[in-house]
């Protein structure tokens, strides 16, 4: 209880103000490096989300409506360059609540920053077409804003997440209401102040913490807003579905993965592995786009797996603000789950081929071993669900027909790898993968220009680069009638 008093105290943020719960209460959030009390956040709930959700119909409908879409653009850019003058602090902040390695959080905040870049660019540039109809007639279309945005973020990229939607729903001229995780509110509450610093109207952008039974429901459920964008679990996903159902409202879901890499025998191997690692080590496996299913052909399996167990041994695990290749998981919570995982695969009979435990040097923090599981088959539970931990499942397979059944006998398809050094099988495989994205030769390609979002149980709608407008703009037709 000393601890929790020495920790700083944070407020919501609606219509331009810091302010408690209404309630009152608050909650804590933990360092996962150390297990100690990082902050104590106010845990809001339907009455701030009423509150939230009201100034960002204020600001709507006010100040904000008003603006014309260049000044949108300038915001948006003065916000790029605002992240970018305090990324060091929002990247401390950002590994000290997730755990992730510093390195990876400064990424994450110059990916943060260029995502406003990015649609401030587009702010300007979002208009309809005109639709010849015959002689008598003029018809053009308008592209509107949603209006108020909901944004229900999770903890394993919070800044970086939020942005990815923010940033676009500001640009087509939405307001937000934004409920980050629990787990990490504070990068949330961060961007927040500095937007508020540089001029962007009060009640654009709210921010309610608190827990997702409470303020996330009460947010997804609420029936004024006009759009939700949310990231986490399949079940939440579903929740929130069925609670946006119930108004008619339209949701984007982006639910997480099993995605796998499939490797050729004429790959370069040491190409593989290097990407294998990045693709399942980064946050600590905790990517919904994680490459978590190794499908390696069987001729070259023994040369491969040799490999990429001599590249985990020289993975550095330790607490984030150290900068190693691997910090811990978010929370006991995630360990929990992540152990699960490991149980169930070995009592499956999958044989665990390196990693396994907790680091033996590491008594404190949510700190697990890379794990490569082989003998893996495709409908155990490791090979099926996603872990998002630091764990592969290694599957062999005789030919491309059988590796291409394979990766998409899952019930997600986020994005998928494929190693090969012949063409035309990647560009074949390509059209018949089952995923939003496909890398070739390389893992995690692509960025905040190019479209990404899931088949199946990994959600739908798009984020990212253009197609990411579309969420939050509707079209108008307007069609005029000429008399001579
Ligand atoms: O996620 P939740 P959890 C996956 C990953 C992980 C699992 C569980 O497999 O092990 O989900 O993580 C809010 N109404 N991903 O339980 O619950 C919650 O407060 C409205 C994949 O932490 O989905 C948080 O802000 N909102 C993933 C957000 O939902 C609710 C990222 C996500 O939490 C709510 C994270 C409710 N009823 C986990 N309940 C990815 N796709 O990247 C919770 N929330």
């Amino acid at each position: 209880m000393d601890e929790q008093q020495k920790v700083a105290t944070h407020k919501l943020f609606i219509n331009g103000d810091w302010q408690s719960a209404s309630s009152e209460q608050t909650f804590f959030t933990h360092n996962p490096a150390t297990e100690t009390v990082l902050a104590e956040v106010a845990r809001g709930d339907m009455a701030d989300v009423e509150q939230a959700v009201v100034a960002a119909r204020h600001a709507l409908e006010g100040a904000w409506g008003r603006l014309k879409p260049k000044d949108r653009s300038r915001l948006l850019y003065a916000a790029s360059r605002v992240i970018l003058e305090h990324a060091e602090e929002l990247a401390l902040l950002e590994t000290l609540d997730s755990g992730k390695p510093l390195p990876q959080a400064r990424k994450e905040v110059v990916s943060t920053a260029r995502y406003f870049e990015y649609y401030a660019g587009a702010a300007d540039k979002i208009h309809g077409e005109q639709i010849p109809l015959g002689p008598g007639f003029v018809n053009f279309t308008i592209r509107e804003p949603m209006g108020v945005t909901a944004h229900i973020v999770p903890w394993n990229k919070p800044l970086n997440i939020l942005a990815r939607s923010l940033a676009p729903a500001l640009a087509a001229g939405n307001t937000a209401v934004i409920k980050p995780s629990e787990l990490t509110p504070l990068t949330a509450l961060k961007l927040a102040e500095l937007l508020a610093g540089m001029g962007f109207p009060a009640g654009v952008v709210n921010v309610v913490t608190g827990y997702g039974e409470e303020a996330g429901a009460a947010l997804a459920g609420h029936t004024d807003i006009d759009h939700i964008t949310f990231t986490g679990s399949a079940a939440t996903g579903r929740a929130v579905m069925k609670a946006a159902a119930e108004h008619i409202k339209p949701v984007v879901l982006e639910l997480g993965g099993k995605s796998p890499l499939l490797v050729f025998a004429d790959a370069d191997l040491d190409v593989v592995v290097r990407e294998a690692v990045k693709g399942i080590i980064t946050n600590c496996g905790q990517m919904c786009s994680a490459g978590s299913r190794i499908l390696v052909e069987t001729a070259v399996k023994a040369p491969f797996l040799e490999k990429l167990t001599a590249a985990m041994q020289q993975i550095v695990i330790g607490p984030g603000v150290d900068s190693p290749d691997l910090g811990p998981l978010v929370s006991d919570i995630q360990y929990g789950r992540v152990a699960n995982h490991i149980d169930i695969a070995t009592s499956e009979g999958a044989h665990i081929l390196y990693g396994g435990g907790r680091p033996p040097h590491l008594a404190r923090g949510y700190f697990i071993e890379p794990t490569i599981f082989d003998n893996v088959l495709p409908d155990m539970y490791i090979a099926q669900q996603e872990v998002f931990g630091p764990v592969l499942a290694a599957i062999t397979f005789q030919d491309e027909a059988e590796a291409v059944r394979i990766a998409n006998k899952v019930p997600y398809g986020l994005v998928a790898g494929i190693f090969t050094n012949n063409i035309n099988r990647a560009l074949r495989l390509a059209t018949r993968l089952q995923a939003g994205q496909v890398f070739i030769n390389d893992f995690y390609t692509g960025d905040e220009e190019t479209p990404f979002g899931g088949y199946g149980q990994s959600g739908f709608g798009r984020e990212k680069g253009l197609a990411a407008l579309h969420n939050y703009t509707q079209i108008k037709n307007v069609a005029i009638r000429v008399r001579a």
